[in-house]
């Protein structure tokens, strides 16, 4: 069997997507999604320049195999632009391999643990009286987890609050805006929306909130025990990871549960928070961490740890890894949540898929493959625009983490 053609097809339904078709010999594709959020056409031309003319020609059904060719045989290893590439790559791979053996893809990674994926919505709101109402509509919705992130007084566009209702989208501009940042105002205002919370709501709830990299480990240690008494489901990225020892000093302050990974590409990358026990959650997903074949083996090594999986899902991440991940959530044993954040109808038309929401869960559908495809002709439609994601100072100018 032999790969016989490959193109990259990048559209923008509402946002920009980068999206790898795999054609065989045997008239079998496979899907996979590329899309760098800001940094698309550096994919398009890794996957176009570098990769594509060494696949045609390939066996489809060596996925390992491939992996290993374009990790190691790159030389230059790791990094968001090349293990997106080798994502796309691998998800279409194992897209065809389901769809030959004529099965879902949670069938071929060893079967259903469960039925349903608990998701957590994002609720945000320009202040905590919003934000409250904002987490009330996802109640309604049936969610049974809400991540909550309210605007700050004091600070000019802070991380998470977004437009809409449902759809939250931060890249936005031809040239990336500029927002502010404020530590200090933050730290008195987060905990004050989630006692909040809780005294609306009470606790039958999972909630989440969202540092995005904001704090210095001190910080961190300062925030996550302010919100011990609200019994936070996770404090995500609450400091840069780049330093994985930096969350030794979190994790002595707080018994509030970590997460981070969104931006890990590789089992490296979270190593040393992995096996010392820093975190709870790890937030690495199929598109970010080379696929399914690299995420399979970082979840394995937190589930030696205890640490479960909380896969990213926002809306930069197409349909296409949303799918996969549904089938890597239904079997993977160490399952703890998954995020999702809802497509506009724009891209759910040009990416047709069987999953679907039930009251708080997300379940895959039973579509041999990882049950999502693309409309082209309906993609072509909407062509690639320019998005960057914002850039954050402080009120002094200095630049910050957004
Ligand atoms: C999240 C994330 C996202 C990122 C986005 C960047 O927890 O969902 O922090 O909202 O900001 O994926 O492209
Ligand atoms: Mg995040």
């Amino acid at each position: 069997m032999k790969i016989v053609a490959a193109k990259v097809i990048v559209c923008s339904p509402g946002r920009n997507f980068v999206t790898l078709k795999i054609e065989t010999d045997q008239g079998v594709y496979g899907i996979g999604d590329a899309t760098l959020n800001g940094r698309e056409l550096a994919v398009v031309s890794y996957l176009e320049d570098h990769v594509i003319p060494c696949l045609i020609g390939m066996d489809p059904q060596r996925i390992e195999d491939i992996w290993q060719y374009f990790y190691r045989g790159a030389y230059w290893r790791r990094g968001p632009v090349t293990m997106r590439a080798i994502a796309a790559v691998d998800v279409a791979l194992w897209d065809i391999k389901a769809k030959l053996a004529d099965m879902p893809l949670y069938q071929l990674l060893g079967g259903r643990s469960r039925d349903g994926v608990m998701v957590y919505g994002h609720a945000n709101g320009s202040d905590i009286a919003e934000t409250v109402e904002a987490v009330g509509n996802y109640i309604d919705l049936g969610y049974k987890a809400i991540r909550a992130q309210t605007g700050v007084p004091g600070i000019k566009d802070a991380y998470g609050v977004g437009r809409g209702k449902l759809y939250y989208e931060p890249a936005d501009a031809d040239l990336p805006s500029v927002t502010g940042w404020d530590t200090a105002k933050a730290l008195n205002y987060v905990p004050r929306l989630f006692e909040t919370l809780r005294d609306t709501y009470g606790y039958d709830h999972h909630l989440l909130h969202d540092g995005h990299h904001r704090y210095t480990p001190n910080e961190a240690a300062i925030l996550g025990k302010a919100l011990e008494p609200f019994r936070l489901f996770w404090f995500e990225d609450c400091t840069p990871a780049e330093n994985q020892e930096a969350f030794r000093h979190v994790r002595q302050h707080t018994t509030t549960p970590l997460a981070v990974g969104e931006i890990f590409n590789t089992v490296w990358d979270a190593r040393e928070l992995i096996q010392n026990q820093l975190i709870d959650y790890i937030r690495a997903t199929i598109v970010g961490a080379g696929g399914l074949t690299h995420l399979r083996r970082l979840a394995d090594l937190a589930s030696l740890y205890q640490i479960r999986t909380g896969c990213h899902g926002a809306t930069d991440l197409s349909p296409v890894t949303m799918g996969t991940a549904l089938h890597f959530d239904t079997w993977v044993p160490n399952f703890g949540i998954q995020e999702y954040m809802r497509h506009t109808e724009e891209t759910d038309a040009v990416f047709p898929h069987d999953y679907r929401f039930e009251k708080g869960e997300l379940f895959c559908g039973e579509t041999p493959g990882h049950g999502v495809d693309i409309d082209e002709a309906l993609a072509a439609k909407y062509p690639y625009k320019r998005a960057y994601l914002p850039v954050a100072r402080l009120n002094d100018g200095t630049m910050w983490n957004w």
